[in-house]
Order: C-alpha cells, then sequence, then structure tokens
C-alpha cells in the first residue's frame, strides 16, 4: 500500500483533502476540462461534459452529505410500458450510491413493473387520474410536482429530478449533476444558432420569448435542483400555464415553453450538456463522448391518447 491509499483510510475529511489534491493536480497538468465545448455559462455556471469534472471527487465531497435525490416520473396510459426500462437503467446508472426516492405517477397502478431496487433505494407509486390529451399530462405534472414538494418531500429530500419516462440511462448520471437550480440543454438544439430555438413566439402567451432573446433552449425531460428553487420554477410555470388556459391559448410546446421563459429570468446554476437527455442511442455527435440518458424511439401516434 503506498503513502496515498493511507491517508485515504483515515477520514473521509482527509479522502476530500487527498482527492482535491490530485484533482488539482490534474487540472494544473490539463487533464481537466475541454476546449471543443462551452463548459460554462455567460452568467458563470457550469455546464456538465463528460471530462468536466473528477466523478471519484464528487463523490466524496457528497458522500459526507447524506442527501436524499427524490426523482418523479409520470407514466400514464401506454407509458407505462417504459418504466421497467427506465427504473432498471436508473438502478444500474442513476445516483449509484446514493439514496433515492423515486415518486412514480401512474393511472394504473397495476402496470407498475416489480423491479428489484437497492440499498436506499425506494419507490412510491401514487395514482393520478387518466387524461384524454397527452398535452395536459406533459403539462399538468408542473402542479402535481408543486403539490408533491409543497406537501412531502420537505422533510424527506434535499434535492429532486424530474425526469420524462420514455428513456433509458447508458451511463452514469451522478452527484456532479446537482445544484440549487439545474436545466438540461435539449439535445436538438445544443449547436445552433439562437433564431433556430422553438420558444413561444405569440406575445398573446406567458412562455413568449422574443427574437433575440434567450441563452439556451431546454428540454422539458429533465430538470432538477433544491426542493426550493423547484418549487418555485413549478409553481410558477403552473400559474403561466394557469393564464394561458384563461386566454385560451397553449404555448408551442406546453410546459417546456414555459420552463424556458422561467429558465430565462431565472437562470440555473448549473446547466447540463445533451450528454443527460440525448436524442436516440443510435445517433452520434463529436461532442457527446458519453450517452447518460436517451430518449427511447417511440411510436407517437400508437402510445399517445390523441395526435
Ligand atoms: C417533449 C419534452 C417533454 C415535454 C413535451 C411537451 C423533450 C425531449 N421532451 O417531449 O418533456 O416537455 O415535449 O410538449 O424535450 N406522458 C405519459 N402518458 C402519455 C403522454 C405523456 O405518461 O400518454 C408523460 C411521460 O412521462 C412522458 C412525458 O409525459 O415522458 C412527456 O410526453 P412525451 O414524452 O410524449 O412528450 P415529447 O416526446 O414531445
Amino acid at each position: 500500500m503506498d503513502g496515498d491509499c493511507c491517508l485515504t483510510m483515515l477520514n473521509p475529511a482527509v479522502v476530500s483533502i487527498h482527492n482535491c489534491v490530485l484533482v488539482c493536480r490534474n487540472h494544473l497538468t490539463g487533464n481537466l476540462g475541454r476546449t471543443d465545448v462551452a463548459s460554462v455559462t455567460p452568467w458563470l455556471a457550469p455546464i456538465v461534459w463528460e471530462g468536466t469534472f473528477d466523478s471519484t471527487l464528487i463523490d466524496s465531497i457528497y458522500k459526507q452529505q447524506n442527501i436524499t435525490i427524490a426523482t418523479t416520473v409520470f407514466a400514464l396510459g401506454k407509458y407505462t410500458r417504459f418504466l421497467k426500462d427506465f427504473l432498471e437503467s436508473a438502478e444500474e446508472h442513476y445516483f449509484v450510491g446514493f439514496r433515492v426516492h423515486y415518486h412514480l405517477f401512474t393511472d394504473q397502478a397495476e402496470e407498475v413493473p416489480n423491479v428489484k431496487l437497492g440499498q436506499e433505494r425506494y419507490l412510491t407509486v401514487k395514482k393520478v387520474p387518466s387524461m384524454n390529451r397527452w398535452q395536459d399530462i406533459s403539462m399538468s405534472r408542473m402542479e402535481i410536482l408543486e403539490k408533491l414538494i409543497e406537501n412531502e418531500l420537505a422533510s424527506e429530500a434535499d434535492y429532486i429530478f424530474c425526469l420524462d419516462v420514455d428513456t433509458k440511462f447508458y451511463g452514469r448520471w451522478g452527484v456532479e449533476s446537482l445544484g440549487r437550480l439545474v436545466g438540461v440543454i435539449h439535445p436538438w438544439f445544443f449547436n445552433v444558432p439562437r433564431f433556430i430555438f422553438t420558444y413561444e413566439r405569440r406575445p398573446e402567451s406567458q412562455a413568449y420569448i422574443p427574437a433575440g432573446e434567450g441563452d439556451y433552449y431546454f428540454t422539458g425531460a429533465a430538470f432538477g435542483g433544491s426542493l426550493e428553487d423547484v418549487h418555485h420554477l413549478t409553481k410558477t410555470c403552473r400559474e403561466q400555464m394557469n393564464i394561458d388556459i384563461a386566454n385560451s391559448i397553449e404555448a408551442i410546446w406546453h410546459e417546456e415553453s414555459h420552463l424556458n421563459k422561467y429558465f430565462l429570468y431565472n437562470k440555473p446554476s448549473k446547466l447540463l450538456s445533451p450528454e443527460y437527455l440525448w436524442r436516440d442511442i443510435s445517433m452520434s455527435s463529436g461532442q457527446v463522448k458519453i450517452i447518460r440518458l436517451s430518449h427511447v424511439a417511440k411510436n407517437n401516434a400508437e402510445v399517445r391518447p390523441n395526435l
């Protein structure tokens, strides 16, 4: 056993110092960091890509904090078919070694597969009413999340992530993703100019973003952060969507449009690269060196309750 290994046996604080020394060394020798992608926003929030963090170091820091990550997922109607792969792959790759509590919302509890969960991994199934429009299912998530945080999570979780169910994990999604307010750059819009972004462009909608504004285009399929920040996000989006309903307008990409408006005026403290929500496992991009979570190909006409 060499001297460094002996150090790590002493206590977690020493592990941190030890790892910090290692990562600083790496950093100084230029081994950590990327030059082919932006890894910081103009407001100095990190953008997490493979190669921009040391997973051993960051795990050791968060291990000392005894955190719980609440994770919400909705599976209504035929979307229950995505649950098995979602949960099994999450158990393999998602916050491995940390306490995770999945909150699963469904209209068909009997369709929830029996997936073996690891130690300190919990699943609570919650019944929600069926809905006739996929757009309503997608949008209703904001209010349900708002109430979940208000009524249940305060005493049991430190962070929350809200994820689409028609997805599968293929690589590590860990504590490097944690932050006060976290958005994921949409996989179709990470390397295109701003005028291509599909923001809501009608001033009548509360989700309206004028041409020339906006920083990134964020996916509605994954977002998270502290309970307080995600509560404010979901409450604001729910309120803005209600104003739209009263004015008989629905934003072009539903709650995703409102999320983008929210992030324009409430800048995320951390951004996750499209590694954290990729288009399709069979597609590649030079900048995406690891696919952590990817959409599952689906036939919308077949799985959705309406077109
Ligand atoms: C995009 C977003 C999605 C949401 C939606 C709103 C991406 C990659 N995804 O996805 O997050 O913002 O646009 O327009 O940006 N669901 C059910 N049952 C249904 C329909 C939907 O449970 O019958 C749930 C399920 O959790 C699903 C989510 O709602 O993952 C979003 O629906 P989608 O995946 O069909 O929406 P999509 O692919 O257009």
